[in-house]
């Protein structure tokens, strides 16, 4: 367990690249050999699907020689367990990590295609909700390029998040199906397939000499299909891989059934095995199918685990000594935190070790990261739900949660009833539940939160007194972006400039960037930069106009919240000051203001109710004011449909302001904030999450800071929060609310978008969207003035993309490294 102190160095797996030529002729050929068609007849999928397998081949050289090294030199590997991952497309990413873009483009060219209809082609692997599930994504990018032996585990789900679609402006879901017709970036496994069990009851037994032995018999085998997806370092460092894990009924299983005439019985069964991996779960959606999402933690986290441990067994036979020395396994937030009790049971039934030994190993094994401080987000399974489901780990929990209790909690606070309360594993009540938070901090050997003020309030408001128990245990990684999806291949035109101007190793070092900042008075720097975002905001305008219809002026101001939809992320709060703006308007007409489009991109989920209302609000607000001639173009609204990886990278390297208005303490950490002011956006922000971070990097001049604090937050909540003082005492507040009830918006049908105002008055106003709401509206008025001195914008916008070094994905990987995961590098060598 080694670290090495050096940064790991590029080394490339992939013994040659292809040129324009030779990628040509691999095209054809596999447009031939792998398609079956013809240069006359292909169609833009084959196409796409031809020039995939030729890269597949470099990839694959990569992947062999990856795996060969790693198992060579048999390498400490962290093991990322997530049950999320927001991947997008691959095609255009493949291409930059493995250094081939141009020489795609221009065979392609060749051969009379457009790179850019080909990557259209792609659907993208949406495998995730929002921040989490795209983090896991830079970070297996990052962990390639880094050289980091590393692996992501996740499911397989057949229909990733929802597609959004809005009729009348009212969100509609419909399925995502992103591998109807195959993917050709992934690889199916059918000899590392897994068979994992569920239901069943606990048997207690004795042995000749009385030991007593507990005995599992399941209800059910679930067998997990492995599917690879090779992930590309940036220049072919490494090349490792994202292991996806498909649900289908166990053969055995089905086979006993079937055999006895039971074909209907058989197949059903086999559908419920399915179901397992059929759909990725939208977030908030808590009362929907709780026993199958707990299922699916398991299904993945056990197929994963003894696939590590077939991993282990090949090198180091039945010693596991070495196991805490070879393995390492990030609990990517508490979804996987059942990977604890279940290697308990493999490790105290299957390998027979004693209790301590067994829980020595765990201990140095997991490691978890918590992304939220919302109490609804961390889970917990009921009692009696666990015990339908998995039996003996209800049994282990148990028995973790007693050691625990008696031998740290009583040995600090003796006889203190309360303080046991409070930790215990299991939540007492009407309905005893699982704490899986707790049981993730008790059976990991680091926690960390995700920026420094997130992980602070991870130890002071969450587990102060796990902090007491175990102070080395809680740290912070701040998180982090990949430069080379968020600016290199999102933001070519940018790029480029950077390449001419401080040269082309920013990629992998991101404090490079930091040299750009000497060119921020630059005349001709800040005209090639502002020249760039005028072209970045034309492109999205057409985009725009496909999508939607409306049509936007690349010459306003292009202010952007992209996220996930959320009362706490107040997208509301954003619609009121757009309806202070228009009201200032409608009542002076020659009201001043730089014209300004609003673009949203957001999901909300299925079941949130207000979430889906503020959508609807803000849609019928558009049409209204993007069809009123009074507005004189002022303002534009527009809620852009099916946000997603895909539209992020065209909306990103287009923005101006970046909207980040989260009430303080709640948003973790936030990484579309990063992307947004990498690729020189303006932030408009309250003191929440990395956000202070940033403003740390950029300074005060470069962003536009506003609202309470995370400690006036709380002793406003303290004092006793009263919205409808807000509501009485400023006119312009009461006026909007009051508009927002009347059919302004609606024609005919009063009262439709009164969600937002009752959540925000009688609701309570949990979220303090009126006790910011003057602050963010000075907060806007400041970059309104900003933006009128052109120069001076452009020193701004240049700064925050040069001073954003911190925030790559790589610097949070070598953090990891250091303060968790204590791993090598390791050099690929090419056979
Ligand atoms: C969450 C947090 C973000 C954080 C991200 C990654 C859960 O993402 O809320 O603050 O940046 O994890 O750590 P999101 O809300 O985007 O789904």
């Amino acid at each position: 367990m080694k670290k090495s102190t050096s940064k790991a160095k590029a080394s490339v797996a992939i013994a040659a690249l292809p040129n324009t030529e030779e990628l040509k002729n691999s095209i054809i050929k596999h447009l031939h050999g792998s398609l079956g068609t013809d240069v006359n007849k292909a169609s833009p999928q084959a196409w796409w699907r031809a020039t995939c397998a030729a890269v597949n081949e470099y990839v694959y050289d990569g992947l062999r020689n990856t795996q060969r090294t790693h198992y060579q030199q048999n390498t400490r590997a962290v093991h990322y367990f997530s049950l999320e991952y927001l991947m997008g497309r691959l095609f255009s990413n493949n291409l930059h990590n493995l250094g081939v873009y141009d020489a795609a483009k221009d065979a392609l060219a060749q051969l009379g295609l457009n790179i850019a209809d080909l990557e259209d082609q792609e659907e993208d692997m949406a495998l995730g909700n929002g921040g989490l599930g795209r983090l896991a994504a830079c970070f297996i990018d990052s962990m390639a390029t880094l050289n980091y032996p590393a692996i992501g585990y996740g499911i397989h789900y057949e229909h990733g998040l929802f597609k959004q679609e809005f009729s009348d402006g009212r969100q509609i879901e419909r399925p995502d199906s992103w591998r109807e017709y195959g993917n050709p970036w992934e690889i199916c496994r059918p000899e590392s397939i897994q068979e994992i069990s569920v239901y069943g009851y606990v048997e207690t037994t004795y042995d000749l000499q009385g030991k007593m032995k507990k005995v599992w018999h399941p209800g059910r085998i679930i067998k997990g299909v492995p599917w690879d997806i090779p992930v590309v370092g940036y220049q072919g460092s490494s090349v490792n891989v994202l292991r996806l894990w498909e649900s289908r009924a166990s053969d055995f299983f089905n086979w006993d059934v079937f055999n006895s005439g039971g074909y209907i019985d058989a197949a059903r069964q086999n559908i419920e095995a399915e179901t397992i991996s059929k759909v990725l779960y939208p977030n908030d959606e808590t009362d929907a199918g709780k026993e199958l999402r707990l299922i699916q933690q398991y299904f993945f986290c056990s197929c994963s685990l003894k696939d590590i441990i077939r991993r282990y067994k090949r090198a180091n036979g039945d010693d596991w000594s070495k196991f805490a020395d070879q393995v390492a396994i990030q609990l990517n937030d508490t979804h996987p935190a059942v990977a604890i009790p279940e290697l308990m049971r493999i490790l105290v039934d299957r390998a027979e070790m004693s209790w301590d030994d067994a829980w020595n190993i765990c201990q140095h094994v997991f490691a978890y990261t918590n992304h939220t401080l919302l109490p609804e987000a961390l889970e917990k399974w009921s009692v009696r739900l666990f015990e339908k489901v998995l039996p003996r780990h209800l049994e282990i929990i148990y028995e973790i949660n007693r050691r625990f209790l008696v031998e740290q909690v009583d040995v600090l606070w003796p006889g203190d009833n309360e303080k046991k309360r409070k930790l215990s594993i299991i939540e007492e009540g009407h309905e005893p539940m699982v704490r899986m938070g707790h049981l993730s901090v008790v059976g990991s050997f680091r926690v960390n939160g995700v920026a420094e003020i997130h992980s602070e309030l991870v130890k002071s408001d969450l587990f102060p007194e796990m902090v007491a128990l175990w102070p080395d245990k809680f740290t912070n990684v701040t998180n982090g972006v990949t430069p080379r999806r968020w600016l290199k291949a999102c933001n070519p035109r940018l790029a480029k400039l950077l390449d001419e101007t401080i040269g082309d190793e920013w990629p992998r070092d991101l404090k490079q960037l930091s040299k750009f900042a000497a060119f921020a008075d630059d005349p001709a720097i800040q005209d090639a930069f502002m020249a760039i975002k005028q072209q970045n905001k034309a492109d999205l305008a057409t985009v725009v106009k496909k999508l939607t219809n409306i049509s936007i002026d690349p010459h306003a101001i292009f202010d952007i919240q992209i996220k996930r939809l959320h009362e706490y992320k107040r997208q509301h709060l954003n619609l009121l000051h757009i309806l202070a703006l228009y009201r200032r308007i409608l009542q002076n007409p020659d009201y001043d203001m730089v014209p300004r489009v609003f673009l949203f991109g957001a999901k909300a989920a299925p079941g949130y109710k207000l979430a889906k209302e503020i959508i609807y609000a803000i849609n019928k607000v558009a049409e209204k004011i993007n069809n009123d001639k009074r507005v004189k173009n002022r303002l534009k609204v527009v809620f852009m449909p099916n946000y997603r990886v895909t539209l992020a990278e065209k909306m990103i390297p287009a923005a101006d302001v970046s909207e980040q208005i989260s009430t303080a303490g709640k948003e973790a950490s936030g990484t579309g904030n990063m992307k947004l002011a990498l690729n020189g956006a303006v932030t408009v922000g309250t003191l929440d999450g990395a956000n202070i971070e940033i403003a740390e990097e950029v300074g005060p001049d470069n962003i536009s800071i506003f609202g309470l604090t995370v400690d006036e937050v709380k002793a406003l909540q303290a004092k006793g929060y009263h919205s409808w003082d807000y509501y009485y005492q400023d006119a312009e507040i009461k006026a909007i609310l009051d508009w927002l009830e009347t059919d302004y918006f609606t024609p005919g049908k009063p009262g439709e978008l009164s969600a937002i105002k009752r959540s925000l008055l009688e609701g309570g106003d949990p979220y303090l969207v009126l006790a910011d709401f003057q602050s963010y509206v000075k907060a806007h008025e400041k970059v309104d003035t900003w933006y009128r001195d052109q120069a001076g914008w452009a020193k701004k916008a240049i700064l925050n993309t040069a001073l954003m070094g911190k925030f790559t994905s790589d610097r949070s990987i070598e953090d990891y490294v250091e303060r968790v995961w204590k791993l090598d590098a390791c050099k690929i060598s090419q056979q």
